[in-house]
């Protein structure tokens, strides 16, 4: 398996696993992330810890030496199944978090970016780097990275296709913290603690709300919010986040 799933503590841990090859992506890998996004749909668990395994690589982005030999109609296809693939973490009820332990060169960077949160080690470094290979990003780069970091900052990236490191990602907002190398795991979990207790029915309408602020005015944006505010007001865990607060106690939320 090119794939790991499963649960450590209160957490779903997604690893690829190909040190041998940094963890690139070729299509039995990106076939394994899709199942394992489906799996993970179906536990129990408050968020998705998505890394690499090794000490070198998140990810060093779709396999090159699977590119030789397709044709058009593969190359869209393949493309399609990735973004597909990636795709499925906005859909997906639990919040997710990429740990970019190492490289996170094109499709990894992707996948990361396609994460709700971003964490990195001191020794990453990312990078969408296809133009090096006569190509462009083909699993969201070209979309998701200049939501992130905005368009001038996307647009030398890409063009460019330079490494960026983690001090440097992180001040412009590419990621979310820079975390101890030392037991990456641990610090991804006390990361995610920072929102898992919180009810998934708030946290992914929040998702959503935000996520649809960019593709649209801000007066229909704003009437979108109010339409799902109202939609996050009527769950039980309202009613029992505000109860908690008159009382004075801890909230019991349910996720309904
Ligand atoms: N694919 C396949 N193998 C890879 C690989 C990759 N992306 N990256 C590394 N490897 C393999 C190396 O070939 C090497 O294997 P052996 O030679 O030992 O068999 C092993 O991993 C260790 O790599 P290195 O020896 O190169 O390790 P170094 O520390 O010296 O260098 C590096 C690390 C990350 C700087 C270097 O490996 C590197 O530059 N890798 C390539 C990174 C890259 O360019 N990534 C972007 C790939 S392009 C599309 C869909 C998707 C995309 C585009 C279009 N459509 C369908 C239209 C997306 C494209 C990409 O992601």
């Amino acid at each position: 398996m090119a794939v790991e799933l499963k649960t450590l503590e209160e957490f779903a841990v997604l690893t690829i696993n190909r040190p041998e090859a940094l963890n690139a992506l070729n299509a039995q890998t990106i076939g394994e992330i899709s199942a394992a996004i489906d799996e993970a749909a179906q536990m129990n668990v408050r968020a998705l810890i998505i890394t690499g395994a090794g000490d070198k690589a998140f990810c060093a982005g779709a396999d090159i030496k699977e590119m030789i030999g397709i044709d058009l109609t593969g190359k869209m296809r393949k493309s399609e199944i990735g973004q597909a693939a990636f795709a499925k973490l906005d859909s997906l009820r639990i919040p997710s978090v990429a740990v970019i332990n190492g490289y996170a060169f094109g499709g990894g960077l992707e996948l990361a970016l396609a994460s709700t949160f971003r964490l990195a080690t001191p020794r990453a470094a990312v990078a969408l780097p296809e133009v090096k290979l006569g190509l462009i990003p083909g699993y969201g780069g070209t979309q998701r990275l200049p939501r992130v970091v905005g368009e001038a900052r996307a647009l030398e990236m890409i063009m460019t296709g330079r490494t960026v490191r983690a001090d440097e990602a992180l001040s412009m907002g590419l990621v979310h913290r820079i975390i101890d190398d030392s037991d990456r795991l641990a610090s991804a979990f006390a990361f995610a603690r920072e929102f898992s207790s919180y009810s998934l029915v708030a946290l992914s309408y929040t998702r959503e709300a935000v996520m649809r602020a960019l593709s649209r005015p801000l007066q229909d944006g704003l009437k979108m919010e109010a339409e799902i505010s109202t939609l996050a007001f009527q769950s039980s865990d309202a009613r029992e986040g505000i109860a908690a607060f008159i009382e004075k106690r801890p909230a019991k939320f349910t996720d309904q």
